[in-house]
């Protein structure tokens, strides 16, 4: 018996997608040289169902690929069902409602995971020199890689030397040989804090990897809470039960007992290989790869029929807008509201590709402040680009709160109509922030500094508690009783039904 739910089981996760119209199971040949992600890429751009492949021309027979695992759904009960489904939450869950259950949780109790014998993630264990990675369909996944991509949804698994923290943590990782694989550790992120501590010991880093994880845990792993809080843990209070987990076959770590697929091994201190280019959340591929520590892989297990989950990064909305973006979201919504801030809400548009975080301003508590507009964009830049989460998104949007921020539409009308140019924009050269944005400069991804913004959208008058005037709209337009005659109406005017 293993735990099951879409949150906590990654196979119930799936027939839950399948069942509800949101994932399409592909019995046509499909190559994982290009066309998945092809068809990915399809499916995120034109919002279809998940594509679950299930007959792959390359890898071992049985092997399958799911692909677009959280991407955006035009199905009537939301675009958000994907990402709600990774969470156990209804499909119509708005972002908000979500958000909110994640920030709860970060002030739960935090739940440890419970140890089990073992799990369908032992079904077929695979050691030594029995093991070669090509046996699963790695995909090429846009015609400009530097390689093939083995980890694009999955997380990280290691432990500090004293095992007092464990860290769950999604990045990408590259076939390198039969039994390697390289990616990217950064010394900001917590993997690379604890890879630096095992080399200060001068030992290799215990490592796991692993695909298939149950939903909840791969979203945890995307989102900055702070270093020493194990996201294990976090997952227990977010689902409301422990996270079972099975130990490793050769390093004394923990996964998930029914994760898809496990590698395990350690992280090289001194070698590295090449790895990349690859198209990134930000939506471009830049020439050129980089070196990057390598994973030795020493022991491989998983489920009958594994699905390898698949992120075809690029354009939004993809996972690293629709999972990162929304966990980022709730750690800063956090932050902020924690440091007393007027803050009602934060969003990371997925359309900004996780450029930017909006951060609605309730203006009733804010004329309460008695604080001015550079006031109020150094102290939420003060507290913002100094956390983890922070770190991750180069500007911040303020808007007053009559703006829902999780609506594009109403955002672009607020930044169009009371964005002041020359000096609605502040600037923070000085900020740490991660090397990836696009528009740095060589010297800003050198020192890690600089390019970080905090745009306000605030009227004048809403430093004093007034609205911007009244929202010409169907909303504010109108008496309740003409809008109340106008919808019941609606289908006698002969209109179909909004949604
Ligand atoms: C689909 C996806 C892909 C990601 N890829 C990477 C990556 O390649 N490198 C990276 O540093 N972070 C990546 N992230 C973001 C990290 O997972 C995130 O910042 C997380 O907070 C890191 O864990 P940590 O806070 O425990 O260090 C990705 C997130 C998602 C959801
Ligand atoms: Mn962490």
């Amino acid at each position: 018996m293993t735990q099951h739910g879409s949150a906590l089981n990654f196979r119930d996760f799936v027939q839950e997608l399948l069942d509800s119209g949101d994932a399409v199971d592909i019995q046509e040949p499909v190559s994982p040289t290009l066309e998945a992600g092809a068809i990915t890429r399809r499916v995120y751009e034109t919002r279809s169902a998940a594509p679950l492949f299930g007959n792959l021309t390359e890898g071992d027979a049985g092997f399958r690929i799911l692909g677009a695992p959280a991407g955006l759904s035009t199905l009537k009960d939301g675009a958000y069902g994907r990402i709600a489904t990774h969470f156990g939450l209804p499909r119509d869950t708005a972002p908000r409602a979500l958000l909110e259950h994640l920030v709860s949780a970060m002030h739960a109790d935090p739940v440890a995971p419970r140890v089990v014998e073992t799990g369908p993630c032992k079904e077929n264990v695979v050691r030594g020199n029995d093991i070669d990675l090509r046996r699963f369909p790695v995909p090429l996944l846009h015609e400009q890689d530097g390689g093939r991509y083995l980890g694009t949804y999955g997380f990280h698994v290691v432990r500090t030397p004293d095992g007092e923290w464990t860290s769950w943590s999604v990045a990408r990782t590259m076939l390198n040989t039969r039994d390697t694989l390289v990616g990217p550790a950064m010394p900001q992120q917590h993997i690379g804090m604890i890879h630096q501590m095992w080399r200060e010991k001068g030992e290799p880093t215990p490592w796991a990897m692993v695909l298939g994880a149950p939903p909840a845990a791969l979203a945890a792993a995307g989102m900055p809470l702070p270093a020493g809080v194990d996201e294990d843990g976090y997952v227990g209070a977010l689902t409301g039960s422990p996270v079972e987990v099975v130990r490793t076959e050769t390093n004394g770590l923990y996964v998930p007992a029914n994760a898809e697929i496990v590698l395990e091994g350690w992280i090289s201190h001194d070698e590295t290989a090449p790895e990349g280019p690859m198209g990134e959340y930000h939506g471009y591929s830049f020439s050129g790869s980089r070196p990057q520590p390598v994973f030795h892989v020493e022991a491989v297990t998983h489920r009958n029929e594994a699905i390898l989950p698949v992120c075809v990064a690029g354009l939004p909305p993809e996972e690293n807008h629709t999972i990162w973006g929304t966990m980022i979201s709730a750690t800063s919504l956090d932050v902020l509201r924690s440091a007393g801030l007027p803050v009602s809400m934060a969003w990371c548009s997925y359309e900004a590709a996780t450029c930017w975080i909006a951060v609605s301003v309730d203006t009733r508590r804010l004329a309460e402040t008695g604080m001015g507009e550079k006031e109020l964009a150094d102290a939420v830049a003060g507290v913002l680009f100094g956390s983890h989460t922070g770190w991750l998104v180069p500007k911040v949007v303020l808007v007053a709160d009559d703006i829902d921020i999780t609506d594009i539409d109403q955002l672009v009308w607020a930044i169009a109509t009371r964005y002041h140019p020359g000096t609605g924009e502040y600037v923070y050269p000085q900020a740490p922030g991660i090397p990836m944005v696009p528009y740095l400069t060589e010297e800003e991804v050198r020192t890690g500094r600089g390019g970080k913004s905090v745009m306000s959208c605030l009227l004048p008058g809403q430093f004093e508690g007034r609205a911007a005037g009244v929202t010409a709209s169907f909303a504010n337009s109108f008496p309740d009783d003409v809008r109340q005659r106008v919808i019941e109406n609606w289908a006698d005017y002969g209109f179909p039904e909004v949604s």
